[in-house]
């Protein structure tokens, strides 16, 4: 293994490089000021974090509405597609005949982005710190909240080359949204007096800003490894199945209530035409669940507003991805298809843009989880809810009392 590079995807997407990996407490100090810092031909009053934009591995973030982004970032830096940009670029430098583990991480928040490193192939080993079956792929899609570990082998010999590391959205909704591209460049490093500057620059096409089909045959490639190492235990026996329909809900206030409906209480074609009264109202029922209970969630994209991909996280438990199809789930007949014996398990799942995506999950961690799409500004929404889990008899199946000054609503 040579090294292992960090890459924060941002939109304004984030590599650090760390030298060395190792379990020990790290204490770190962090001076956070405003401090004027230069990108896209502006210079802006900032969060800075010891005195760096992005800072060391915390990201540092104001409050408000989302606007449309002028740029995404490879830890904080715009690079050379961006006008004012050039010298703000993200560079990668590597050995020949090397191994590189990257950590890519997406933490734009409102943008699933495409990721690709020009005549390069990338290894995928990792789902949300979960291994996988390794596959490669040229082209990789990230949502916000998921991380991949991904292994790059350099060219044998020096290429006489450098080339863009590039990302870009994927985007099925209806909004506006900022649809550049970001660039950072992988460099060999050569002991001749090169100009780097003077080779020869590659570049790699990326997806179509819509292309489902590449995010559809990417997604069905992962696997867990289910070796008895690392066995993939996923619920063989279901407590609960639920089916919960995607679209949006005005914000909620007050009192939890313990009665999240278990599937919609308004059925209709889910992906054709929505009806006139989509009937949605706002509410504060939590779903509950007692501790243990293994539960499949099918959840269906709708064409209310019409259908988007919505990346779903869930809090609190990592599930099992055991179906997906577009159109609207068939109870009859897709169940049949799932795959019990090495789904990929992680914690947060592209729900088809006008599809469906089955999950299950061992509810064993008591507590009030939150899930919801990850694409910020859906939450805001209403795409969201929660579950209590119940507390169970064993000592390490409760949670701790809340604190006495814990303020009461
Ligand atoms: C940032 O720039 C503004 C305007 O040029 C200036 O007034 C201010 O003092 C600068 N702030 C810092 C911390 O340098
Ligand atoms: C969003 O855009 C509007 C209009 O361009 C601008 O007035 C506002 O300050 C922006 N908000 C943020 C948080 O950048
Ligand atoms: C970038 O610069 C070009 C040429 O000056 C200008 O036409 C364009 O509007 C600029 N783009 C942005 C996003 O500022
Ligand atoms: C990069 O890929 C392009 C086309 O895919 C090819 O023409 C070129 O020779 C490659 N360059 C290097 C240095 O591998
Ligand atoms: C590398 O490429 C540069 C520019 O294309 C060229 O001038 C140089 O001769 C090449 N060097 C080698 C070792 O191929
Ligand atoms: C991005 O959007 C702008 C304005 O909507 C459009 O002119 C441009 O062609 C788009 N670029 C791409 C790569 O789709
Ligand atoms: C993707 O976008 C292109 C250009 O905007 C459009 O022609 C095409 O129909 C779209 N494809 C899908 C699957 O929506
Ligand atoms: C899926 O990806 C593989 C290579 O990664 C490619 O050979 C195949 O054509 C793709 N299939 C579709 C339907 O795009
Ligand atoms: C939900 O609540 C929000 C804010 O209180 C309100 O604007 C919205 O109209 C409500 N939606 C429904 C369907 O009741
Ligand atoms: C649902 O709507 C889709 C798209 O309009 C249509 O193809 C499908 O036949 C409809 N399904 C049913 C059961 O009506
Ligand atoms: C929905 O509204 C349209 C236009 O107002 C009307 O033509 C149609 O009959 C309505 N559909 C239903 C199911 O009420
Ligand atoms: C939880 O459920 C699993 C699978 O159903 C079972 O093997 C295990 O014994 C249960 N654990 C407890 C503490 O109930
Ligand atoms: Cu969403």
């Amino acid at each position: 293994m040579g090294a292992i590079g960090k890459i924060f995807l941002v939109s304004l997407i984030a590599l650090y490089l760390l030298h060395s990996v190792s379990a020990a407490t790290r204490h770190y100090q962090f001076e956070i000021k405003m401090q004027n810092v230069t990108r896209l031909c502006h210079t802006k009053s900032m969060v800075t974090v010891n005195g760096q934009f992005p800072g060391p591995r915390i990201v540092a973030r104001e409050g408000g509405a989302p606007n449309v982004s002028d740029a995404y970032t490879i830890n904080g830096l715009p690079g050379p597609l961006y006008n004012c940009s050039s010298k703000d670029t993200f560079k990668l430098k590597v050995k020949p005949g090397k191994t590189y583990l990257l950590r890519l991480i997406n933490a734009a928040v409102n943008d699933e982005l495409f990721f690709s490193i020009a005549n390069h192939t990338l290894q995928i080993i990792d789902a949300d710190g979960v291994y996988v079956k390794p596959f490669e792929t040229d082209t990789l899609i990230i949502t916000p909240g998921q991380t991949h570990n991904v292994l790059l082998k350099t060219k044998p010999h020096f290429p006489n080359a450098t080339f863009y590391m590039t990302g870009r959205p994927y985007v099925t909704g209806l909004g506006t949204f900022d649809n550049s591209t970001v660039a950072g460049i992988l460099e060999y490093e050569t002991k001749a007096k090169q100009h780097l500057k003077k080779l020869p620059l590659f570049k790699q096409f990326l997806p179509a800003l819509n292309d489902t089909n590449f995010v559809t045959n990417f997604t069905s490639k992962f696997r867990s490894l289910a070796t008895p190492q690392f066995p993939a235990n996923v619920p063989l026996k279901v407590d609960k199945h639920l089916f919960f329909t995607f679209h949006f809900f005005g914000q909620s206030k007050g009192i939890y209530k313990p009665d999240f409906p278990y599937s919609p209480l308004h059925w209709f074609n889910f992906t054709g035409n929505p009806p006139n009264n989509t009937l949605v109202s706002n509410d504060t029922k939590l779903m509950v669940l007692p501790i243990n209970t293994s539960v499949e969630l099918v959840m269906q994209d709708t064409s209310i507003v019409g259908v988007e991909s919505h990346p779903l996280h869930l809090h609190g438990f990592n599930f099992f991805v055991v179906g997906q199809g577009f159109g609207n789930f068939d109870p009859n007949k897709d169940p049949s298809n799932f795959n019990l014996v090495d789904p990929i398990e992680r914690n947060t799942v592209g729900v088809p843009s006008g599809g469906w995506v089955a999950i299950r999950f061992l509810a064993d961690n008591p507590g009030v989880w939150f899930m919801h799409c990850h694409l910020e500004v859906h939450i805001s929404w209403g795409l969201k809810m929660a579950w209590l889990v119940q507390d169970g008899k064993l000592p390490n199946q409760k949670l701790p009392p809340p604190p006495k000054d814990l303020p009461k609503c």
